[in-house]
């Protein structure tokens, strides 16, 4: 099967030109203009339209199971919704349960993953600590193709990772060549909070927000930077939604540590108002962690993305419908944490960002698929359109627009956290491996179709820093 995409603009994240493009076989084989190629190849007019990278969401949840329920969309649903937005390509978490065998959590999620329609990788969460776990992320790393490791700092008795976890987590990392990732909110103060506002009987989602404050964030976001700092070690913040974290990664990527920012598209265009609605449906399929924000806090994210300071953009898609999200009506912190988005990322991106001249179409680009791909190591297989690459492409109309709702998206939920916007810019065409899955509004997918994306260890990074770290190694004194 062959593809050729003809009379549109290429927007890479570093470029842009006027080019055709030819896929066979899952790949992009030709860029330029008047290529020669089979009369039987599928054509797509372009004409007005760009051609950019497919997005890659770094961050989703699919059927998750989390908080006495699990996640809404699973992974067929959830991915097949990602295809309509855009996005080629996932990076989901596997969690194990405290004490559970990191490998065995592992082979579960990838059974459940199968049924996939886009392709997919896993970012797999240390949630507790002994030798088996440093002995399966070796295991992962080189058999499995993971390369970074997720901690929780919030979550107090469940998933919560402690500090001797991180510390001993981030060092293994360094060793294998992969890049800790981390979720970062002081879980303790989160729990004090939580208690505190039971406590004087403000049990409703207006809570939610309370408990989990801007500095909560920053302080959690500032001790992994710093352990990640004494640990020599690369480090990934997921979901950065406030002032506090961002300066903090700041600071640290002012001083030369490598330190990357991913934020969400929903912390980018929603504030922390929707939960103060009176409504207890409406607020409480707006409860996730770390929670929205207000307008000043979603000014500093859209200039971290500006300044080069924050690196991706996700969703942390992990849909609950309103029977699961009412399991905390009387006390809000029994409120599954999570919102949906995967297939509204990119279209409210442009049109927040783009359209209003926040971001060019290169740093959309950049800040949807290219970046991810280069701090997960899979560049230039996803994040460009380049000859090599894999033929994941979206075709993108800046005319044509959408007023998004959950009666008509495709996610398995029955809210929609962006119901009644419309955005301007949306794909008409979704391509995944050479294969059209996405044309003017009809999805053309089937469980399994996608595939699992290897992610090759980082070592060329790591090994330097391990080199830079015996060069400073202690020296014990010698007495006599
Ligand atoms: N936050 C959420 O809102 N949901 C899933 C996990 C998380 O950290
Ligand atoms: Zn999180
Ligand atoms: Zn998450
Ligand atoms: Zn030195």
């Amino acid at each position: 099967m062959s593809i050729i995409i003809r009379n549109g603009t290429v927007v890479n994240a570093d470029q842009t030109f006027s080019a055709d493009i030819y896929c066979e076989e899952g790949k992009i084989v030709a860029i330029g203009t008047d290529l020669d190629v089979p009369a039987d190849a599928e054509t797509i007019d372009a004409t007005g339209q760009y051609i950019m990278p497919g997005g890659i969401d770094p961050h989703t949840h699919m059927q998750l199971p989390f908080m006495g329920t699990v996640a809404s969309d699973d992974f067929y649903t959830g991915t097949a919704a990602g295809l309509a937005g855009g996005n080629t390509t996932i990076i989901d978490f596997v969690i194990p349960a405290p004490q559970e065998s990191l490998l065995d959590a592992y082979k579960k999620w990838r059974e459940w993953a199968e049924k996939s329609a886009s392709d997919y990788s896993f970012h797999v969460a240390i949630t507790w600590w002994d030798d088996s776990v440093a002995a399966d992320m070796e295991t992962l790393v080189k058999e499995y193709g993971v390369n970074s490791f997720k901690h929780f700092m919030a979550y107090k008795n469940a998933i919560m990772a402690n500090d001797e976890t991180l510390v001993k987590s981030f060092r293994r990392c360094m060793e294998l060549g992969a890049i800790p990732t981390v979720h970062a909110e002081n879980g303790e103060l989160v729990f004090q909070l939580q208690q505190e506002l039971l406590n004087k009987g403000i049990t409703g989602p207006e809570a939610h927000p309370l408990s989990r404050p801007p500095v909560v964030e920053g302080e959690a976001a500032n001790r992994a930077i710093q352990i990640a700092q004494v640990m020599d070690v690369p480090i990934y913040i997921v979901h950065v939604s406030c002032k506090e974290s961002l300066e903090a990664i700041t600071r640290a990527r002012s001083e030369g540590q490598r330190v990357y920012g991913e934020c969400l598209a929903g912390h980018l265009a929603i504030d922390d108002s929707v939960y103060r609605n009176e409504s207890f449906e409406f607020a409480a399929a707006h409860v996730m962690s770390p929670p929205f924000r207000s307008t000043e806090h979603q000014n500093a994210l859209w200039k971290g993305l500006q300044g080069g300071n924050l690196h991706t953009t996700a969703t942390d898609h992990c849909s609950f419908c309103a029977g699961q999200k009412a399991a905390g009506k009387d006390d809000f912190t029994k409120i599954p944490n999570g919102t949906a988005g995967v297939e509204d990322r990119m279209a409210v991106l442009w049109h927040e960002g783009v359209n209003s001249g926040k971001l060019t179409m290169n740093e959309f680009v950049a800040v949807t698929s290219t970046n991810a791909a280069k701090i997960f190591n899979i560049y230039p297989q996803k994040g460009a359109i380049a000859v090599g690459a894999d033929a994941d492409i979206v075709v993108w109309d800046p005319a044509g627009s959408r007023t998004i709702s959950a009666k008509t998206h495709h996610q398995n939920v029955d809210f929609n956290i962006f119901e009644g916007k419309t955005v301007n810019g949306i794909p008409t065409h979704t391509i995944s491996r050479g294969k059209v899955v996405w044309a003017n509004g009809q999805l053309n997918v089937e469980p399994g179709s996608g595939r699992y994306i290897n992610r090759p260890a980082f070592n060329p990074v790591f090994e330097a820093l391990a080199k830079q770290a015996e060069h400073h190694a202690p020296v014990a004194v010698k007495r006599k």
